[in-house]
C-alpha cells in the first residue's frame, strides 16, 4: 500500500494556520515535544482571551491520575464565551458566526457575531433567572437548530455545566444522563424536523422526567409549533423568556478547571460514561486543531454537518470554529433530503470551503451515483474532512476524486469523545495522504503502539493504540466516577492513555486505526456498547441471554449482529424479533438498531461462564473457520449450532 497523494497546490499555498507544511509539522512537533508546559501556554496565550493569564502548564501525570485529574493552565481564570463571541462581537461584529440551513433547504439563517453575542447574552439571563447557578448541570436534548449552540454558550457564559444529549436518544436513555449527572434544568424544544419528519422531543422529554423531581424547569424552543404536552410551573417556552431579557450579561469568571461540559459516551459496560471537559484546556485544544488540521482561513465559509449531540458538534461545530471567529454552518436535515445532493447543493449555494463529514455518509451518497455530486459547483472546496470511522480506500478514491476532484486534501482525522479534538490527522497544507490512514499525531500527541504482551514496540507493526503524554483537550474525568475514568484508560498501561483502538504504523510512522478492540461498535460513526444492546435484549420477557457483536457492514461500516437464546417455551420469529426491536429503541434509542438476529441454542463460554465474544465476532464476520482455539468451551456443540446457523 504505497498509494500516495501529494497535497494539491491549491491547498498548500497561501497557508496561514500554524502549520504550513511538512517541514512546520516537525519543527512544530519538536518543540511541543522539548517543553510541553510552554508549548501550549504559548498556544493558549496566542489563541484565547484569558481574564487571568496562566503561568502554569500541566499539573499531575498519568502516574498520580489515581490521586485525582490532572489540570491544564491551574492558575489562569477565563470565561471561554468570551474567546468565543464577546472579542468577535467587537472586532468583526458584521461576520456570520453561524450559517444554518433548516431542514428545508429555502430556510436559511444567518446570524452574525454581534447577534449571537446578544442572543446568547439573553439566555444566559433567562437561565438565571429560571434558577441556574454556576457549576449547576442543564441537559441539552435539542435538534440542530442556532438555539442548541446557542443553549451550550448560555450556559458557558454563567459557569454552568451543559450535557448535550443527541436527539435520538429514547427517554430512558435521556433519564439515565439527568438522573446521572443530577440536572437541575433541561433545554428541549417541542419538535425536531429532519428529512421532513419530526421528533417529539418535548414528549420525550416529559415522559423521562415523569416522577423526576431534581428537574425544577423545562425551557422549550418553538421549532414547529406543533402541539405539546405542558406542565404548568415547570415548563417555560424560550420565546416567551428569551427575547424579554437584556442582551447584556457579564461573563462569570471560573478556573481553568472548571467543568465546560460532560458527554456521555459507550465503553465496554452497560452504563455511558459522563465524560467530563473542563474549560481552559479543552478551548485550547480545539482552536488549535480547527485552526491546524484546516488551515482555516479568514473568509473560509466552514461545514461540519455532524450532530451537537456528539462530540464532533461540539468542538467542531460549536467551541473550536467560534472560537476561531469563523462561519460555521449548522444543518438540520440529512445528507438523502430532499435528495442525495444535498450537501454539494449547500456547498455551491453558500460557497463552502471546507465540508466535514463521516464515513458512513460518503459511502451512502457514492451509492446514489455521481449525477448528484458533479451536477453542483464545487469549485470553492479546499479541506475535505472525515471523522467517526475508518474509511475505507474507495470511499476515500471517491471523497477525493469525485467530490473534490483532485484539487482538496482529505484529512480522515482521528479522534474521540475522550481527546477532545482531532489527534491524529494530516494537516491540510502539510501532509500527503494515504487513503485510508490517519496519517500522523498532532502536536503534543504522542501515540504509542503497546503489543499483546504490553510491550511497547518500535518501528512499523500492529498493536494497541495508546497515548503516552497528557495534552490540554483530554477528558478529565468520569462524572461523579474517578475511579471508573482511571480503571477505564489508565490501568492498562501504566503511565499511559489507552484509547481502544487498534493501529497499524507503516514504514512512513503512518497511523492506521483498525477499529475498536474492546466491546464497543461503532455504527455509522455512532458509538454504541454491546452490553447495551445486550442488557435491552434480555429485558425482553422471552429472552433468556443476549450476545452482541459487531460485522463488517458496506455502508454502515459495522452492523450489530445479536445471537439470541431464548427462554424454554418460548418459539422463534418475527414477533420475538419485533419485540427485541422495540426494547432496543425504548432502551437506548432510535439510533439503536439490530441488523442481525441469530436464535441459538446457547452462547460459548468457557468452563467458568465467560461469554468466548471472540467466536461471536468470527462467526458474524463470516470466518468461522478462524475460531481459533476452542478447547476451553464448556460445550463445543454450542458453537456448531452457531456456524450452521450464520446469518452471514
Ligand atoms: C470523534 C468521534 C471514537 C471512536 C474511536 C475510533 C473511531 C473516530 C476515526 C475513527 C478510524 C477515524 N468520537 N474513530 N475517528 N476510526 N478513523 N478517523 O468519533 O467518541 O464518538 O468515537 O471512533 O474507534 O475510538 S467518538
Amino acid at each position: 500500500m504505497s498509494e500516495t497523494h501529494p497535497v494539491p497546490a491549491r491547498v498548500s499555498e497561501g497557508a496561514v494556520g500554524p502549520v504550513k507544511s511538512l517541514a512546520d509539522w516537525r519543527e512544530v512537533r519538536q518543540r511541543s515535544a522539548d517543553d510541553p508546559d510552554g508549548f501550549w501556554l504559548g498556544v493558549t496565550k496566542e489563541r484565547l482571551a484569558w481574564a487571568t493569564e496562566p503561568t502554569r502548564g500541566l499539573d499531575g501525570s498519568y502516574h498520580t491520575i489515581m490521586d485525582g485529574p490532572i489540570a491544564w493552565f491551574a492558575d489562569g481564570r477565563l470565561n471561554i464565551t468570551v474567546s468565543c463571541l464577546d472579542r468577535h462581537a467587537a472586532s468583526q461584529p458584521d461576520k456570520v458566526a453561524i450559517l444554518w440551513e433548516g431542514d428545508d433547504p429555502s430556510e436559511v439563517k444567518r446570524i452574525t457575531y454581534r447577534e449571537l453575542h446578544e442572543e446568547v447574552s439573553r439566555a444566559a439571563n433567562a437561565l438565571k433567572a429560571l434558577g441556574l447557578q454556576k457549576g449547576e448541570r442543564a441537559i441539552i436534548y435539542m435538534g440542530m437548530v442556532p438555539e442548541a449552540a446557542i443553549a451550550m454558550l448560555a450556559c458557558a457564559r454563567i459557569g454552568a455545566i451543559h450535557s448535550v444529549v443527541f436527539g435520538g436518544f429514547s427517554a430512558e436513555a435521556l433519564r439515565d444522563r439527568v438522573r446521572d449527572c443530577g440536572a437541575e434544568i433541561v433545554i428541549t424544544q417541542d419538535e425536531g424536523l429532519r428529512g421532513g419528519k419530526p421528533i417529539p422531543l418535548k414528549a420525550v422529554t416529559d415522559q423521562a422526567l415523569e416522577g423526576e423531581r431534581g428537574v425544577k424547569k423545562v425551557l422549550v424552543y418553538r421549532r414547529t409549533g406543533n402541539f405539546v404536552g405542558w406542565t404548568e410551573g415547570r415548563d417555560v417556552w424560550w420565546q416567551d423568556i428569551v427575547p424579554a431579557q437584556s442582551a447584556d450579561c457579564p461573563a462569570t469568571i471560573v478556573d481553568a478547571e472548571h467543568p465546560l461540559f460532560i458527554l456521555y459516551t459507550s465503553g465496554s459496560t452497560g452504563k455511558p460514561k459522563g465524560v467530563v471537559h473542563t474549560c481552559g484546556g479543552y478551548l485550547t485544544y480545539a482552536s488549535f486543531t480547527h485552526a491546524t488540521v484546516f488551515d482555516l482561513r479568514p473568509d473560509d465559509v466552514y461545514a461540519c454537518v455532524a450532530d451537537v449531540g456528539w462530540i464532533t458538534g461540539h468542538s467542531y461545530i460549536v467551541y473550536g470554529p467560534l472560537a476561531n471567529g469563523c462561519t460555521t454552518l449548522m444543518f438540520e436535515s440529512i445528507p438523502t433530503h430532499p435528495d442525495a445532493g444535498r450537501y454539494w447543493d449547500m456547498v455551491e449555494r453558500h460557497g463552502i470551503t471546507i465540508f466535514y463529514t463521516a464515513p458512513t455518509a460518503i459511502r451512502a451518497l457514492a451509492a446514489k451515483g455521481d449525477e448528484h455530486v458533479t451536477r453542483y459547483d464545487r469549485s470553492s472546496l479546499r479541506v475535505l474532512g472525515t471523522v467517526g470511522e475508518p474509511i475505507n480506500p474507495d470511499a476515500w478514491r471517491w471523497y477525493h476524486s469525485v467530490v473534490g476532484e483532485g484539487r482538496c486534501n482529505i484529512v480522515d482525522t482521528w479522534w474521540q469523545t475522550e481527546t477532545g479534538g482531532i489527534a491524529i490527522s494530516p494537516v491540510a497544507p502539510a501532509t500527503p495522504t494515504k487513503p485510508g490512514s490517519a496519517t500522523l499525531p498532532m502536536p503534543g500527541i504522542f501515540p504509542v503502539l503497546m503489543d499483546a504482551e504490553g510491550r511497547r514496540m518500535q518501528g512499523p507493526g500492529e498493536g494497541r493504540l495508546c497515548i503516552e503524554f497528557p495534552w490540554p483537550g483530554q477528558a478529565r474525568t468520569v462524572w461523579g466516577d474517578h475511579p471508573r475514568f482511571v480503571a477505564t484508560y489508565f490501568e492498562h498501561y501504566p503511565g499511559m492513555y489507552f484509547t481502544g483502538d487498534g493501529c497499524r504504523r507503516d514504514a512512513d510512522g503512518y497511523h492506521w486505526i483498525t477499529g475498536r478492540v474492546d466491546d464497543v461498535i461503532n455504527v455509522s460513526g455512532h458509538r454504541m456498547g454491546t452490553a447495551e444492546f445486550e442488557s435491552a435484549l434480555v429485558s425482553v420477557e422471552a429472552v433468556a441471554e443476549a450476545g452482541v457483536v459487531g460485522y463488517p457492514h458496506p455502508i454502515k461500516g459495522q452492523g450489530v449482529y445479536a445471537y439470541i437464546v431464548l427462554q424454554d417455551g418460548y418459539t422463534a420469529g418475527d414477533a420475538i424479533e419485533a419485540e427485541m426491536h422495540a426494547a432496543c429503541r425504548t432502551l437506548i434509542g432510535a439510533h439503536a438498531k439490530v441488523d442481525l438476529f441469530q436464535f441459538v441454542p446457547g452462547l460459548p463460554k468457557t468452563r467458568s461462564g465467560k461469554v468466548m465474544r471472540r467466536i461471536l465476532r468470527k462467526v458474524a464476520e463470516g470466518q468461522p473457520e478462524a475460531l481459533g482455539d476452542t478447547s476451553t468451551l464448556a460445550d463445543p456443540s454450542v458453537v456448531e449450532a452457531i456456524v450452521a446457523g450464520a446469518k452471514v
